[in-house]
C-alpha cells in the first residue's frame, strides 16, 4: 500500500488555493503545519507578528479540518518539536511514510535553500511547486530584466496591466495615462481623519497565542496591548469590504499624507492578510477596478491601489529573486553607522520619528510614506549600515518577509544596490515632511532652521548626505542639479551644515543591546 502525499504548508501559505493543495484528494493527503522555534527567532520578530502568524495558522488548520482535510499540526510547545522546518518534515516523514512530499516554494531565500536539500535528505519523492499566488513567475521577471541596465517598476507595471487586463481600454490604459500619481500627493488638511476600520478582538485561539508569545518571546520588540489584525479569511474579507466601502475614495489623494496619531489614514491595512494568503491580490485589484467602473471610487485612487499590488508588490518580489543572495550584503554607499537606539525605544525629540516608531511598536505597522520618507529617509541620510536597517524592518512589521522587506529597504530606501531599483535615492530634507504632515508643529526642532542646535536634523543631514556622495550622485540627471544650490551657498554656509550634521551624529546613541538577533 503506497503512503499518502505529505503537504507541508508554511505560515505565509494559508490558502486552500495553494499550488500544493489544489488538485490533491482529501483521502490521500496529509497536510503538515509546523510552529517552529527557528522561524520565530531567526530575527526576533515583533510580538504581534508571531501572534498573527501562529493564530492565522491555527485558524487555517481548523478551516482545513472543517473542509474534510487531514491536518497534522505541530505546536511550538510540543515537547518533541524539532525546532526547524527540515527537522519537523523529517519527523512527519517517519510518522506518515509518504510516497510524495509536495510543497509550494518558500517566499524567502533562506527557507528555499533548505527546501532544495529535501530531495537529497529524504527517502520519498519531493516536488517543489511554483507559488502562483504571484502573477509574475521568476522566469518571466528574469526575461523582462535581461539586458536591462536599470530595472524600473513603471515599465514592469505596464506589462502587468496588459497581462491582467486591469484598467485597460483595449490596448490603451484607462483614461489615457498609465499612472495618476500626480493627483495622489495631497498634503493633509487640518483635522484629516479616516473612518474607523474594523478591529478584530482576539478570540480564544488568538488569546492562547498572545499568552504563548508573552511567555516565550517576552523580550521581543513591540506591544501586545492592542492586537487587532484579521487572523481568518472571513475577518480579512471584512477588512477588505470596509476598505472598498469607506476608504478607497481618499486612498489616492492622501496616500502620502501623515498625521500624528492617525496611524493608517486611508491605507488599506491589507498587507498582512495578502502576505499570509488570506486574501488574493488579483481579486483585490479586480474589486478595486469594479469600484471605479461602478462610479464609487476615482481613477487616481484605484490606479494607485492596483499599482501598489501588481506593480510594486510583484516587482519587488521579482527583483528580490533576481538579486539574491548578494542583495543582502549590498552597500553601495558604504554606510557604516550603527542603528541609533531610538529606533527601538522611540525616545527622540524628532516628533516625526517618534510618532512613526510609536505606531510601529503599538501596531507592528507604519504606512508606506512613514516607512519610506521618515524612518527610511533618516537611515539613508545618517548612513546607517544596511544590515542593521534590514534587520530592524524585518523585525518590526507584521507584514515583513524578506522577499518584500529587503528590496524595499536595501534598494528603495538605502540605495544600497547602487540604483538598480530606484533611479535616485529618496533623500529629503525636513521640508518634505513638513509639507506632507502635521508633525513639525509639535516638534522641539524648527523645520525652518537650517543649521544649529534647534534646526530640524533632516536639514543638515540632507546636505551632509549630498556632500559626501557627490561623486556618485552629481552625474544623476534626477538629482545632480541640486549641487548648483550647494555650490552657491559658499564655503562658510556649507561648513555650518556639515558641522551641524556632525554635532547631531555625535549625539546619537547606538543601540545598546541586540534587539534584532539573539546573541
Ligand atoms: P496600502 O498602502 O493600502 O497598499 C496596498 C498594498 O500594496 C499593500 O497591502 C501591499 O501589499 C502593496 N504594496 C504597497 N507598496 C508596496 C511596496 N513598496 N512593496 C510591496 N508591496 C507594496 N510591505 C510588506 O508587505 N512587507 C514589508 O516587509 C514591507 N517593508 C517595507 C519597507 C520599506 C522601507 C518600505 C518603504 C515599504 C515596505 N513595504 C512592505 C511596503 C508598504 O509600506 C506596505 O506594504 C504597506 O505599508 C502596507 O500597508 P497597507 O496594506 O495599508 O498598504
Ligand atoms: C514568520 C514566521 C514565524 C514567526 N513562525 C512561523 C512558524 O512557526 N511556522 C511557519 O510555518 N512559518 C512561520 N513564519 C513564516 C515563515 O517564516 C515563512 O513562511 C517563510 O519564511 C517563507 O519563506
Ligand atoms: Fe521631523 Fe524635522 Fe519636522 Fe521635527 S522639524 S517633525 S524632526 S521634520
Amino acid at each position: 500500500m503506497p503512503g499518502p502525499v505529505l503537504v507541508p504548508i508554511l505560515g505565509d501559505q494559508l490558502t486552500r488555493d495553494l499550488a500544493a493543495i489544489r488538485g490533491r484528494t482529501k483521502d490521500d493527503t496529509i497536510i503538515l503545519m509546523m510552529e517552529v522555534w527557528d522561524e520565530a527567532t531567526y530575527v526576533k520578530h515583533h510580538k504581534q507578528k508571531i501572534v498573527l502568524i501562529f493564530s492565522a495558522m491555527r485558524h487555517f488548520a481548523e478551516e482545513l479540518r472543517d473542509a474534510g482535510w487531514t491536518v497534522d499540526y505541530v505546536r511550538l510547545d510540543d515537547p518533541d518539536n524539532a525546532g526547524s522546518f527540515t527537522g519537523e518534515v523529517a519527523r512527519a516523514i517517519e510518522r506518515h511514510e509518504p510516497r510524495l512530499l509536495s510543497v509550494t516554494e518558500a517566499g524567502e531565500w533562506r527557507v528555499r535553500q533548505d527546501m532544495e536539500q529535501w530531495a537529497d535528505k529524504f527517502a520519498c519523492e519531493v516536488e517543489i511547486l511554483r507559488d502562483d499566488r504571484f502573477l509574475c513567475s521568476q522566469a518571466e521577471f528574469d526575461e523582462w530584466a535581461e539586458d536591462r541596465k536599470e530595472l524600473r517598476m513603471e515599465f514592469f507595471y505596464r506589462e502587468m496591466r496588459r497581462k491582467t487586463g486591469l484598467l485597460m481600454d483595449g490596448d490603451k490604459p484607462e483614461g489615457g495615462e498609465w499612472n495618476y500619481d500626480s493627483a495622489n500627493r495631497r498634503p493633509p488638511k487640518e483635522g484629516l481623519a479616516a473612518p474607523e476600520r474594523p478591529r478584530f478582538v482576539p478570540d480564544a485561539i488568538t488569546q492562547e497565542c498572545v499568552d504563548l508569545v508573552e511567555k516565550r518571546f517576552g523580550d521581543h520588540f513591540g506591544s501586545l496591548e492592542r492586537f487587532e489584525w484579521p487572523v481568518t479569511r472571513e475577518q480579512a474579507e471584512e477588512a477588505a469590504d470596509a476598505f472598498f466601502a469607506e476608504r478607497i475614495e481618499c486612498f489616492g489623494p492622501y496616500q502620502d499624507a501623515m498625521v500624528a496619531g492617525e496611524d493608517d489614514l486611508f491605507h488599506s491595512m491589507l498587507s498582512t492578510s495578502i502576505n499570509l494568503g488570506l486574501l488574493d491580490p488579483l481579486d483585490l485589484c479586480r474589486r478595486a477596478e469594479q469600484a471605479y467602473r461602478d462610479g464609487k471610487a476615482p481613477l487616481n485612487s484605484v490606479e494607485g491601489f492596483i499599482r501598489q499590488i501588481i506593480g510594486w508588490r510583484e516587482y519587488v518580489r521579482g527583483f528580490y529573486w533576481h538579486q539574491m543572495p548578494h542583495l543582502q550584503k549590498a552597500n553601495a554607499l558604504n554606510a557604516q553607522r550603527g542603528l541609533p537606539e531610538f529606533y527601538w525605544t522611540g525616545e527622540t525629540d524628532m516628533a516625526c520619528m517618534a510618532d512613526c516608531i510609536r505606531s510601529t511598536r503599538d501596531n507592528a505597522h507604519a504606512h508606506h510614506i512613514q516607512r519610506l520618507m521618515v524612518l527610511g529617509n533618516f537611515a539613508l541620510l545618517a548612513g546607517v549600515n544596511p544590515r542593521e536597517v534590514q534587520d530592524w524592518y524585518l523585525v518590526v512589521y507584521a507584514d515583513a518577509y524578506e522577499w518584500v522587506e529587503l528590496p524595499n529597504v536595501a534598494a528603495m530606501i538605502l540605495y544600497a544596490d547602487g540604483g538598480k531599483l530606484a533611479s535616485k535615492p529618496y533623500a529629503a530634507s525636513g521640508n518634505y515632511i513638513n509639507k506632507m504632515s502635521n508633525y513639525c508643529s509639535a516638534c522641539r526642532y524648527s523645520v525652518s532652521k537650517k543649521t544649529g542646535e534647534d534646526a530640524c536634523p533632516f536639514n543638515p543631514l540632507y546636505w551632509h548626505f549630498m556632500h559626501r556622495h557627490r561623486e556618485r550622485l552629481e552625474a544623476n540627471p534626477r538629482i545632480g542639479r541640486i549641487y548648483a544650490t550647494w555650490d552657491r551657498m559658499g564655503a562658510d554656509r556649507q561648513q555650518d551644515y556639515l558641522d551641524s550634521a556632525e554635532a547631531f551624529f555625535d549625539s546619537l546613541e547606538p543601540a545598546g543591546k541586540h534587539w534584532a538577533r539573539s546573541s
